[in-house]
């Protein structure tokens, strides 16, 4: 008899509540769970073919050891002695910084990957991290921790109540939404529309969102902080702009005008291929809006002035009044979060307290660029990369350069990756520690509900029981930090008794956390959970800000409703100051390098990205029910560059930029703008050593082979994958 279990949907970060129809220990089928508390029974084609996803016959099984040069089967025993007799010597004669660190987005989908990496860093000693937020929201932690002293104070839209959404460089009707978690992203998008709202799209491409526009600019790709600038630079001149409370809690205000003064619309018009009218028209609807909110993405942080145009975005949400308030942009407060404490100054936001070896990038968030992952493994010297753990990451297609990254990972002399897949990257491992099916792990958003547009709490248990013969991937990351820390072999509970030991020390001692003055022995009793990371999630809770157990999330299995954002201002604020600063001085020593770009000439052709509904980065290629169709890795072009040109619509062309050429196939559409193509991330599934059966069978070309990892957004350290120009020539 089948059975149904719930299950968050970790396949992007709207979190949707599934129903999971599940025959022995198969998911069958997945459907929209209408009672989930924040999801209502919304499902995408993704969700919907969660059991294809979770039971591919592809996924790794067993862990895999290198033996005489190739990847085999082996025991979970094996692997992590493998390890503990490989890395523990490495720190010992190199030091730690000898062993780089690699974290992919799926962490953010995963209990492992948000409660172990900081455990392992710290056991390795090593400052040689690199994630995929240098591939993506990178920007907005630094402007969020430059402005608010927080890099994880990141606004959200108030989508369900504002009346006029501006949103930049997203395309949340294909890709669900980020850094903003909204289940049916798109019904809300209309509900706005429907309620009288105004929804203006900025994007080079007419998207999917962009259809469902009230209005639709599509500047010159790379531009938008230029655009921005002049709305800012508008609503001064024009003294339109009303910050209200706002305007006492913030410093620099003052200042703001004569930074921006360069910024006019008539100045940023060229660059950005708009009329100067029309920038003024949209600064005045803005500033007019009962409530609204400035919202950015992809599109608006993986380019070239990326830190500057996240800034802005908020600096327009501050000038408009809109900053925390309800229907402007709002300051979530998940579970997991602190519960608050009193305002006040805090430690304030540094950036660039340490830099890259070869290169001297600074760092941003701990973190160094993962464009410059290659030249750290490659370079002979002292501190260099000797061995790599790699979770949840796929950087040979991800970021840019796989060629040269595919070469120095091979150079490694041990490299370890937690990934249930044998792919491009995972390929080059001295072990591979596959996690299982996520139908088999328990389910908690640490991330996203820090995102959310809904305050909520929502816990998934296992919907399966763990498969004879695997691990847990908690169990993995712990046990991983043992091998590493020359404790191969001690029970991997310690781990997490250690953190809830050290963490119930320091909060009986705080007069600020709900958990003050008891016998931490005690609350230690209370902990609710079989496991580890079940009682470090309870213990979380009850350190919330909402007098949460994980017995109460168990006893809802659709979720705990936690009502909408409200105002958190200025308690969220941690700069020294205590104040929101506005114009930080590595923002201000930033905006002579835009002012340049006022007199740049766009280059004839640039590309942009885009994705694909039924998508996700590098991983789902290999799920047939998700691929075919439109899913293609085609070129896009515009009809009048394809006739300039010489292209032909299903022809093929050569592609070259910086780092290489590529041979793609060209679909010629209007829904780019003239002077940009398109090509979709992710592809390239041809490399020998990987098994995967369906995705190499239709492999795509890798675009982040047109970048040489030089293109950086400076301050943050991000790469530049939109916007970079490109030359096109047809081929035979
Ligand atoms: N040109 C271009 N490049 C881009 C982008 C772009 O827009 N344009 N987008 C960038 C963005 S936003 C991102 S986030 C990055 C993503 O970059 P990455 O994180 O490097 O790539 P992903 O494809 O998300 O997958 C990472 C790996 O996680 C594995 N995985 C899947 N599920 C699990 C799990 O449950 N546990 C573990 N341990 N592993 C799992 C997959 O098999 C895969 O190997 O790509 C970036 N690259
Ligand atoms: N289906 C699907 N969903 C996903 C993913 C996926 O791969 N597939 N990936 C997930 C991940 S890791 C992330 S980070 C999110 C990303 O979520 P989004 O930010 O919504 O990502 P995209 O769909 O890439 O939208 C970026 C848009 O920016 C536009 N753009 C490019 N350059 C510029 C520019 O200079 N200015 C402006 N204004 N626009 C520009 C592109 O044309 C594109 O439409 O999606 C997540 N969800
Ligand atoms: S929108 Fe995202 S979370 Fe919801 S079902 Fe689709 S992939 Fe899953
Ligand atoms: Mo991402």
């Amino acid at each position: 008899m089948p059975r149904t279990a719930p299950r968050i949907c970790p396949l992007c970060e709207a979190t949707c509540g599934l129903t999971l129809t599940i025959e022995g220990t198969t998911v069958t089928g997945a459907r929209g769970d209408r009672d989930d508390v924040f999801s209502r029974g919304f499902i995408c084609p993704k969700g919907a073919a969660f059991g294809a996803v979770d039971g591919d016959p592809d996924r790794l099984r067993t862990p895999l050891v290198r033996r005489d040069g190739r990847l085999q089967e082996a025991t979970w025993e094996e692997a992590f002695e493998t390890i503990a007799a490989a890395i523990p010597a490495l720190v010992r004669e190199h030091g730690g910084q000898s062993v780089g660190v690699v974290l992919g987005n799926p962490n953010t989908h995963t209990m492992a990957g948000a409660l172990y990496p900081p455990v392992l860093l710290k056991a390795l000693g090593t400052r040689n991290l690199f994630t995929a937020s240098t591939l993506d929201q990178m920007p907005k932690h630094v402007s969020s921790g430059l402005l608010f002293g927080d890099p994880f104070a990141i606004p959200v839209p108030d989508l369900d109540r504002t009346d006029f959404l501006l949103l930049l460089g997203a395309n949340p009707v294909e890709s669900n939404g980020s850094l903003c978690t909204a289940p049916d992203f798109p019904g809300r998008l209309k509900a706005l529309r429907a309620r009288g709202g105004t929804l203006v799209v900025v994007d080079p491409r007419r998207t999917r969102t962009a259809r469902l526009a009230d209005r639709h600019l599509a500047p010159h790709p790379g531009s938008d902080a230029l655009l921005l600038a002049a709305l800012a630079h508008t609503l001064l001149d024009e003294k339109l702009a009303a910050p209200g409370t706002l305007a006492e809690q913030t410093e620099g205000l003052g200042e703001l005008a004569a930074a921006l003064e360069s910024f006019t619309p008539e100045a940023v018009a060229p660059a950005c291929d708009l009329k100067a009218a029309e920038i003024r028209v949209l600064a005045r609807e803005l500033a007019a809006a009962p409530t609204a909110a400035v919202y950015g993405r992809i599109g608006s942080c993986t380019v070239e002035y990326g830190t500057l145009a996240s800034w802005l975005v908020d600096v327009l949400n501050i000038l408009t009044g809109n900053l925390d308030r309800p229907g402007g942009a709002l300051f979530p407060l998940s579970a997991t979060d602190r519960a608050p404490r009193p305002p006040g100054p805090g430690k304030g936001f540094a950036l660039g307290r340490w830099r890259s070896r070869v290169s001297g990038h600074p760092e941003a968030k701990s973190e160094l660029p993962i464009a410059a992952l290659a030249e750290e493994i490659e370079t002979p010297g002292e501190g260099r990369i000797r061995a790599l753990i790699a979770i949840a990451a796929n950087p040979v297609l991800s970021a840019p350069d796989g060629r040269r990254l595919d070469t120095a990972l091979a150079g490694l002399d041990f490299m370890v990756s937690v990934d249930p897949y044998l792919n491009e990257t995972s390929r080059h491992a001295h072990v591979v520690l596959p996690p299982p099916p996520p139908s088999q792990s328990a389910h908690f958003d640490f991330a996203f509900n820090a995102f959310a547009i809904r305050n909520q709490a929502r816990y998934s248990p296992p919907a399966i029981p763990l498969e004879e013969g695997r691990m847990d991937e908690c169990e993995i990351h712990a046990r991983l930090i043992l091998a590493v820390s020359g404790l191969h072999g001690a029970p991997p509970g310690a781990v997490d008794d250690r953190l809830i030991a050290d963490t119930l020390a320091r909060a009986v001692e705080d007069s600020h956390s709900p958990l003050f003055g008891g016998d931490p022995q005690e609350r230690d009793r209370l902990l609710a959970g079989g496991t580890g990371p079940e009682r470090r999630l309870d213990l979380m809770l009850r350190l919330g800000p909402y007098d949460l157990t994980l017995d109460d999330l168990r006893n809802a299995p659709h979720g705990i409703d936690l009502g909408p954002l409200r105002p958190r201002l200025p308690g969220v604020l941690r700069t020294r100051s205590g104040r929101i600063e506005l114009l930080p001085e590595p923002i201000a020593a930033e905006l002579p390098r835009l002012r340049a770009a006022l007199a740049e000439r766009p280059a004839a052709l640039v590309l942009v990205g885009r994705r694909h509904l039924r998508s996700n980065n590098s991983w789902l290629h290999n799920v047939p029910a998700l691929t075919g169709g439109s899913n293609r890795c085609t070129l896009q072009v515009h009809p009048e560059d394809a006739g300039r040109l010489g292209l032909a619509d299903g022809g093929r062309a050569r592609i070259t930029a910086d780092g290489g050429s590529l041979e793609v196939p060209v679909e010629v559409t209007d829904a780019v703008r003239r002077g940009v193509v398109s090509l979709p991330h992710g592809w390239g599934h041809d490399r020998d050593g990987s098994r995967l059966s369906v995705a190499s069978a239709e492999p795509g070309a890798n675009v982040n082979q047109l970048l040489d990892g030089t293109r950086l957004d400076p301050l943050s350290g991000t790469a530049v994958l939109n916007g970079f120009p490109v030359e096109l020539a047809p081929l035979p």
